[in-house]
């Protein structure tokens, strides 16, 4: 497999870790996500949207958005439940790091990381709506070692991949021992790979 990639994603590095813990060989091509121009050349035909990730299947054909990457390569494995209810909460998991925790902890872990987050009006408030995300996962996980069926899954990946570099964006979690702890739980699977591998 093929990999459309970009290192400091945390979107792409979902798919890194995952694909690694799964024991899948695959190339990275690194894509430039700073700028538009060429885009179409590598991604046109593959992504309409122009982003990574994008997995190029062994078979040619091409998957974006990277939780539905994430809920097609673990179908069938250990890493996604077979029992309905649990599969719709990892989907209620990872529809929520997209919609209350990607936009806010993300987009201002990359504002800070390019020097730019002053430019945006909206920084302040995708903060505050970032520890509302935090927050709402500490709630969930006092008391629960991960996210759904108290088994390491699809939905800690999701959640894991921004959330461990959160402190790049001048997140502070002393204030979130539980994530804290799941963290370090996930940090220790087997197979794990950090974003910088
Ligand atoms: N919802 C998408 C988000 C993809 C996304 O925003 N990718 C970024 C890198 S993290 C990108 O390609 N940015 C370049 C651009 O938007 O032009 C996913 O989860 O895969």
């Amino acid at each position: 497999m093929r990999l459309y990639d970009s290192a400091p994603s945390g979107n792409c590095y979902k798919v890194r870790l995952l694909l690694t813990q799964l024991g899948i060989a695959f190339e990275r091509q690194e894509v430039d996500t700073r700028q538009r121009d060429g885009r179409d050349d590598v991604l046109g035909g593959k992504n309409p949207a122009l982003r990574v990730p994008v997995l190029e299947l062994d078979d040619g054909r091409h998957l974006a958005e990277s939780n539905a990457i994430l809920w097609y390569l673990a179908e069938d494995t250990q890493y996604v439940s077979d029992d309905p209810y649990e599969r719709a909460k990892t989907l209620q998991w990872m529809f929520f790091e997209q919609y209350d925790h990607e936009p806010n902890v993300a987009v201002v872990r990359h504002r800070t990381m390019l020097g730019h987050l002053d430019d945006y009006p909206d920084s302040e408030q995708r903060r505050e709506r970032g520890y509302a995300a935090l927050t709402a996962m500490e709630r969930q996980l006092d008391g629960h070692d991960y996210f759904v069926g108290d088994r390491y899954s699809i939905a800690d990946v999701a959640l894991y991949a921004y959330t461990h570099v959160a402190h790049e964006g001048g997140f502070d979690l002393d204030g979130y021992p539980a994530i804290s702890g799941w963290l370090d739980r996930v940090a220790h699977q087997p197979g794990h790979i950090t974003i910088d591998d």
